[in-house]
């Protein structure tokens, strides 16, 4: 009999182009890497990783810059069976450390910057292997060479075997916060990523010769699985750029059939004058996703471009939910309807359906909802629901043509430039500090990203009030940038409700124009 391997590896080898002479990347930097250069690194970095004595279901973490021996990396542990746990290259050691310790990889590939304190936390976490893979276009230091990931696996023996795999193994770990402030591990299945990736192909009517230019960080849901999945798919060209910059992305756009990005990139591509319908002239389709999409970036975005985004939604833990119609009415103000084999269903506070129009709780079941958090059992009790569906923590509605809306959130979370930010992970720190009392971190409205991350902060009654420079300061040394607060507000007390529960919509409603006019 014979049996499917169910690695998400298996599907795209099965894709790409015929003639592997085709370009799969593309870097800012000019360089091209075809798809049979593509097929034979990767080969040999699930060489190293086996011969690491890594085995099927080990994890291999990594926090390296965007750059293509990155994806390859990341197709290599697809390969060799083993779990991939990308990590925000802007991550501190305080961070870094709990995830190597909650996720026990063997293998941790890391930035060349950090190596000072990534040797320390490794030896006390255990992890046995430790290489490093610098950005693109940055020189590998002679002290690098031996501990280079690249250098040793071109060395090491091809694999050229796709460990096989069931649809319910893990091929990915993705950390996200909790509202407890302590990062759960999102265990993410080969069927949960290439069911996904299968329909988005589709839904968005993948077609020969489309170009992606992506321009999103590779080790989140959007720019890892959402864009690099769909080309891969296509056998695509994808045009990488490390780091957004709007004026790059113009440069490139006219090459470009596809783009995918978070609204803070389309409200600075639009701050362009040099923005128009010539740049986009090749392209068939803008998606926005990861933060809400304002309605005046979607009507400017249109009248500039003659472009209507097409808005999706999407979670770690679920991959894509829903997205507006490639062909049908693409409705500003929504995400869409829920995608093919995705159930997506409103209920109020006591467990029951909502009517239509009717806001409640946003709840998802499908082949692309996570089995559960990594080693968290009571989590993925609170996290589902009896019936098996997973309670996202987003507010909205669905309209009487099954169009989704969402209009709030019921976990305390921010969204700043589609990256997610926890409060009670700041406010954790932020007490910790001389002088604080207590804190309470809130989302603003703010121009370039949706909404930015401020404090306030309690002086506590004997002690000296901390200056807003010293809270910023101490936090940056403590957490990756863009989770540390863009203002501090000191305080006498927080407003608080009948309950004693502080009242972050009151905060909200007073420092309201703290970034905006
Ligand atoms: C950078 N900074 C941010 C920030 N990004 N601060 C708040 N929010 C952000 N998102 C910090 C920098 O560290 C720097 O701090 C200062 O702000 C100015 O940086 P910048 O040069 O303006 O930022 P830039 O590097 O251009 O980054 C902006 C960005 C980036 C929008 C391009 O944030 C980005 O790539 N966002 C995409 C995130 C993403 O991929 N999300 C998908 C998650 S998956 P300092 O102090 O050093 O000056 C998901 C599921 C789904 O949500 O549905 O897709
Ligand atoms: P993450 O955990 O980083 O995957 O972020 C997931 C969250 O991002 C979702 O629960 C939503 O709150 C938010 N999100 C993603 N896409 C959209 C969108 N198009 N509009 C509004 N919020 C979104």
């Amino acid at each position: 009999m014979h049996i499917m391997n169910a690695n998400l590896y298996t599907l795209f080898q099965s894709r790409f182009p015929a003639d592997d002479a085709a370009i799969a990347i593309e870097t800012a930097g000019g360089r091209l890497y075809s798809y049979a250069e593509l097929q034979r690194i990767t080969a040999h970095y699930a060489g190293l990783i086996r011969a690491l004595g890594v085995e099927a279901g080990d994890r291999v973490a990594v926090q390296v810059e965007k750059s293509a021996e990155a994806l390859f990396l990341y197709l290599a542990c697809l390969k060799a069976g083993a779990i991939y746990l990308p990590l925000n290259s802007a991550y501190q050691e305080g961070e870094i450390d709990y995830f190597l310790g909650d996720a026990e990889p063997k293998v941790f590939v890391h930035q060349p910057r950090s190596e000072a304190w990534v040797i320390p936390v490794c030896e006390r976490r255990g992890v046995r292997h430790r290489f490093v893979l610098p950005a693109e276009g940055e020189q590998v230091k002679p002290e690098h060479l031996r501990a280079s990931w690249h250098e040793n696996a071109l060395k090491a023996a091809p694999m050229l075997e796709v460990v096989p795999r069931a649809d319910d193994d893990l091929a990915a770990i993705l950390y996200t916060s909790g509202t407890t402030g302590r990062s759960k591990g999102a265990m993410i299945t080969h069927r949960n990523l290439s069911s996904n990736a299968v329909t988005l192909h589709q839904f968005w009517g993948f077609q020969p010769g489309d170009v992606l230019l992506h321009a999103l960080p590779l080790f989140h849901v959007h720019g890892l699985f959402v864009a690099c999945h769909t080309a891969l798919l296509n056998g695509s060209r994808m045009i990488f750029h490390a780091k957004f910059d709007a004026r790059s992305a113009i440069d490139a756009l006219p090459r470009a059939t596809v783009f995918m990005g978070v609204p803070t990139m389309y409200v600075r591509l639009l701050a362009e004058p040099g923005f128009n319908r010539d740049v986009c002239r090749n392209v068939r389709l803008f998606v926005s996703g990861s933060a809400p999409l304002l309605a005046e970036t979607f009507a400017e975005f249109l009248s500039r471009t003659g472009h209507t985004i097409l808005e999706r939604y999407g979670m770690t833990e679920t991959g894509m939910i829903t997205s507006n119609p490639l062909n049908g009415m693409r409705r500003g103000g929504t995400v869409g309807l829920p995608l093919p084999g995705v159930s997506v269903r409103v209920m109020n506070d006591d467990g029951g359906p909502c009517a239509p129009d009717e806001i409640g709780h946003l709840q998802v079941a499908g082949p692309n909802v996570l089995p559960g958090y990594w080693r968290l059992p009571e989590k993925n009790k609170e996290e589902f629901t009896t019936d098996g569906f997973f309670k996202t923590g987003d507010v909205g509605k669905i309209d009487a043509d099954g169009y989704v809306s969402i209009v709030g959130r019921s976990k305390d979370l921010v969204i700043s430039g589609g990256y997610n930010v926890y409060p009670k992970e700041i406010e954790l720190l932020i007490d910790e500090l001389p002088g604080v009392a207590e804190s309470a971190v809130i989302g603003l409205p703010h121009p370039d990203f949706g909404e930015a991350v401020a404090a306030v902060v309690v002086r506590s009654g004997a002690g000296v009030a901390p200056a807003e420079a010293d809270v910023i300061a101490a936090l940056k040394s403590k957490l990756a940038a863009f989770k540390v607060p863009k203002r501090v507000f000191v305080v006498d007390d927080l407003p608080r409700n009948a309950m004693g529960k502080v009242q972050k919509n009151e905060l909200r409603k007073q420092y309201a124009s703290t970034f905006v006019v």
